[in-house]
């Protein structure tokens, strides 16, 4: 599936340093900062510095660098914010069943209390 990539979205406003955010983690091909609506003491979205609209176009058109960073910043997140004991929750949102609010690709980090059961 190829699909079309819309650059006036806020993740691309903010990479582009139109919008500012809380950075907690930036690498070459990843940027990670604090959800602006936290449903969770802590609540990170981590994003490609590439243009990729959902999991899937990054996971079909990302480089193996792209994909091995990003998954590395998640884990170093966790790490930072100390929730590897306790754990945490990764997850991404993707397309209108998945209830996707923002066309560019992110992973929630959730953590710092107990999630409940995710389809509750
Ligand atoms: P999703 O529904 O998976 O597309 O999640 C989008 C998330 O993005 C949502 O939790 C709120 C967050 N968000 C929306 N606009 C902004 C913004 O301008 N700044 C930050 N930091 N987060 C935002």
């Amino acid at each position: 599936m190829s699909y079309s990539y819309d650059s006036e979205n806020i993740f691309a406003k903010i990479l582009r340093g139109d919008i500012p955010n809380a950075t907690v983690l930036e690498t070459d091909y990843t940027l990670a900062f604090k959800d602006i609506t936290p449903k969770a003491p802590d609540h990170v979205l981590v994003i490609p510095k590439g243009a990729y609209v959902n999991y899937d176009d990054f996971c079909q058109n990302a480089s193996d660098p792209e994909i091995l960073d990003f998954m590395r910043a998640c884990g170093q997140i966790c790490k930072d914010l100390g929730v590897e004991d306790k754990g945490f929750r990764a997850i991404t949102n993707a397309g209108e069943h998945g209830c996707q609010e923002v066309p560019h690709f992110h992973m929630h980090i959730l953590a710092g209390k107990v999630m409940g059961p995710l389809l509750a």
